[in-house]
């Protein structure tokens, strides 16, 4: 059986419900709020994700954590319809694709989701709280980084450097999807998936910029392609149960 730990709106969670649904595979869900109730943190949750983080899944009793790691072990394990390219070279093409949507775009959209996301959704508590909030994070790196955010703030300056890292990856997208429909070779691949909920997000949160078309219409294409999919519905929008 399979058993998906995910937050509604995590983008990471919905990289791993696009896969299940393009796959077509049953699974059930645990929601894990990460919203002011943290349930991320608890003892439990940490037990099974040591970083604190959505998504973590359960087959059979085996944990996997990491969604790259999560959507490449699905595709290990139910290969059909196959989500990954036959030739080795597509195949490191898409891991390069998986990689730059977590450590440049993923990266880079938390920072600018600072005060986009984090802040607004702590409003109502004190400094003093949101300090507690951020104590509880087990992985030290991640909150050294949020402390460092609370007190010096995420200028517009940051955010614009932000901005334009991952403008630098979508001109990269914009290059490779020129000459080819999808990131990593003829058909949709785990590299498209890794990279969709970011797209979503950059339009939600009103980066114009990196959701113009007319500047990257390869993307736009691109784009127009992955939301007429029947995965795409099933896997972004999951109902909030809080
Ligand atoms: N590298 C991890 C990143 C997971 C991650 O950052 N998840 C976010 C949601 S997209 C989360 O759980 N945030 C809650 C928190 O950090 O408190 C993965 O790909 O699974």
């Amino acid at each position: 059986m399979l058993k998906l730990y995910h937050f509604c709106t995590s983008t990471c969670s919905r990289k791993v419900r696009l896969t299940l649904a393009e796959k077509g595979l049953e699974w059930e869900s645990r929601h894990v709020d990460i919203g002011p109730r943290q349930e991320n943190t608890e003892p439990w949750y940490v037990a099974l994700n040591p970083n604190g983080v959505v998504p973590t899944l359960d087959h059979d009793g085996e944990i996997i954590i990491e969604s790259n790691v999560i959507i490449e072990y699905l595709d290990d394990m139910f290969p059909d319809p196959p989500l990954r390219p036959e030739r080795g070279y597509d195949r490191a093409r898409m891991r390069i694709w998986m990689d730059r949507a977590e450590h440049v775009i993923h990266k880079n959209i938390n920072a600018i989701s600072f005060n986009k996301r984090f802040l607004p959704r702590l409003a109502e508590k004190s400094e003093e709280e949101k300090e507690e909030i951020i104590n509880r994070l087990p992985n030290p790196e991640k909150r050294h980084e949020m402390m460092r955010r609370l007190k010096a703030g995420v200028s517009v300056d940051d955010e614009a450097q932000a901005e334009a890292n991952i403008a630098v990856a979508m001109d990269r997208m914009e290059e490779v999807l020129q000459g080819s429909p999808w990131l990593a070779g003829d058909t949709l691949s785990l590299a498209d998936i890794a990279v969709t909920p970011f797209v979503e997000r950059f339009g939600a949160n009103d980066l114009a910029n990196l959701v113009d078309w007319a500047a990257r219409p390869a993307v736009g294409n691109w784009w127009s392609r992955i939301q007429a999919r029947p995965s795409y519905d099933e896997g972004m929008n999951f109902p909030d149960p809080r």
